[in-house]
């Protein structure tokens, strides 16, 4: 049975250019609870970590760079099938690729500043919530 709750970054691009409300306001339209929120900035450390499945791609240094040059928006999402509908909401990686209606159609720059994260396995949005937040932050 798919899981339900998966895990948000808002990331700097979005947080930079003022679109935390609106982002926050398509979540909530689209049907998510958001259990767990904080404004906090990923050190080096934390984005390698993050992100180590690309370590080896070539734009693994940029991607460190980007996502901890601002503060982020980091929450957990509640919903029924909540990875899958989360991945459905922010639309595809490439902003070039998203689909109408979606959070990186609306917001993105490019492939590498996509205004938003979205887990991709139950497995995955469990160890990225509990990376930033303890049990009782989370309602
Ligand atoms: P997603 O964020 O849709 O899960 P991913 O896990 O494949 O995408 O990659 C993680 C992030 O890495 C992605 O949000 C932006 C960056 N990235 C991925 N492919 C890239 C590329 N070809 N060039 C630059 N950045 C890329
Ligand atoms: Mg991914």
């Amino acid at each position: 049975m798919a899981g339900t709750r998966t895990f948000t970054m808002i990331k700097p691009d979005a947080v930079e250019k003022g679109h935390i409300g609106g982002i926050l306001n398509m979540i909530t339209e689209g049907g998510f609870r958001i259990v767990a929120m904080k404004l906090t900035q990923l050190t080096v450390a934390d984005a390698q970590q993050f992100y180590a499945i690309h370590k080896e791609r070539p734009f693994f240094g940029e991607l460190v760079e980007f996502m901890t040059r601002g503060p982020i928006v980091a929450a957990i999402l509640e919903k029924d099938n909540a990875v899958d509908d989360f991945r459905t909401l922010i639309g595809a990686t490439n902003p070039a690729e998203a689909a109408e209606g979606t959070i990186r159609k609306k917001y993105a720059t490019s492939i590498g500043e996509n205004a938003v994260h979205g887990s991709d396995s139950d497995e995955n949005a469990a160890i990225e919530g509990a990376f930033h937040f303890a049990g009782r932050e989370q309602f």
